[in-house]
C-alpha cells in the first residue's frame, strides 16, 4: 500500500479540491470498546496504510437511514455519491453517511453523532426538515476503496441512526432536498427489494451492502415499521 506522504500527496491532487479540502477535517480515534483515545485528520483515518499497519487505526463514524413512511411498507432515501467523492465514488448508499467531529459537541456520545448526522444532511443534501432521531446501534467494519486505489480505505465503528419523515408526510424531493453535486449524485426512494437488487449488481458502498447481505436492514426496517424502537434501541451492538 502507498504510505510515502509525497506519493499520497501526488495522488490527492488529482483530486477534486473541495473534497480535498474536507480530508482535514479532525475525526475521533477509537479503541475497540469505542473509547475516544485520540484525534486524527479524515485523511489519516482513511489512509490504508494506518489501517491495516500496526497502528490499526479506528476512527467513528455514522450511517443514517431516512424513511419516507407515507407508504406502507415505508421506503428508504437511497443517496449515489458523487463521482468527486475521493473514496467510493458513484456508488450507492444509504442516506448520508459521514463522521463526527473530534469537537466539545459531536465527541458526546450518541447526541454528538445525532448532531453530526443534522450538520450532514444539511450540508449533503439540503434536508432541514425536524425529525426524530433514532439510535439503534454500532457496527464496526473495515474495507478497502472501491475502487481500490492501494491509498484508502475504512476502518470504523459506524453508528446507525434512523428516522421517518414528518409522519404521515409524503417525501417531496423538490421541496425537502437540495442536493450538494459535490457530494451527491442523485437520491431515489426505495424498497428492500430494490436495495438488495443494487447490492447484487455491485453499484453499493461495502457498508451498504453489508448491512443488506446480514439481514440488518431488514431488521431495522421492520423495527421502524412497528414502532418497536424501544425493545431494540441500545441493546443489540454487534
Ligand atoms: C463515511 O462516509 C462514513 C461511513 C459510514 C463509511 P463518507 O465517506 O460519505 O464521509 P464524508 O461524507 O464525510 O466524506
Ligand atoms: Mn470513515
Amino acid at each position: 500500500t502507498v504510505s510515502n506522504n509525497s506519493q499520497v500527496q501526488d495522488i490527492l491532487d488529482k483530486y477534486d479540491p473541495q473534497q480535498v479540502t474536507l480530508l482535514y477535517e479532525p475525526l475521533m480515534i477509537v479503541d475497540s470498546k469505542d473509547n475516544i483515545i485520540g484525534q486524527v485528520t479524515k485523511k489519516d483515518a482513511h489512509l490504508l496504510s494506518n489501517i491495516e499497519g500496526e497502528k490499526s487505526l479506528v476512527h467513528r463514524a455514522f450511517s443514517f437511514f431516512l424513511f419516507d413512511n407515507s407508504t406502507s411498507p415505508s421506503r428508504l432515501i437511497l443517496q449515489q455519491r458523487s463521482s468527486e467523492k475521493i473514496t467510493y465514488p458513484s456508488l450507492w448508499a444509504n442516506t448520508c453517511c459521514s463522521h463526527p467531529l473530534y469537537n466539545d459537541i459531536e465527541t458526546n456520545g450518541i447526541d454528538g453523532v445525532k448532531h453530526a448526522v443534522i450538520r450532514r444532511v444539511k450540508y449533503e443534501l439540503g434536508y432541514e426538515s425536524d425529525v426524530d432521531l433514532i439510535y439503534l446501534q454500532r457496527i464496526f467494519y473495515q474495507a478497502r476503496n472501491i475502487p481500490d486505489d492501494n491509498v484508502f480505505g475504512e476502518s470504523e465503528i459506524d453508528y446507525i441512526v434512523v428516522a421517518k419523515h414528518k409522519q404521515n408526510n409524503n417525501i417531496d424531493f423538490s421541496t425537502d432536498f437540495k442536493l450538494n453535486i459535490n457530494e451527491v449524485k442523485e437520491i431515489r426512494s426505495v424498497s428492500l427489494k430494490d436495495c438488495e437488487e443494487l447490492v447484487e449488481q455491485g453499484v453499493t458502498t461495502p457498508w451498504f451492502s453489508k448491512i443488506v447481505r446480514e439481514g440488518l436492514l431488514a431488521k431495522w426496517w421492520s423495527i421502524l415499521d412497528k414502532n418497536q424502537f424501544d425493545k431494540n434501541t441500545q441493546h443489540s451492538d454487534e
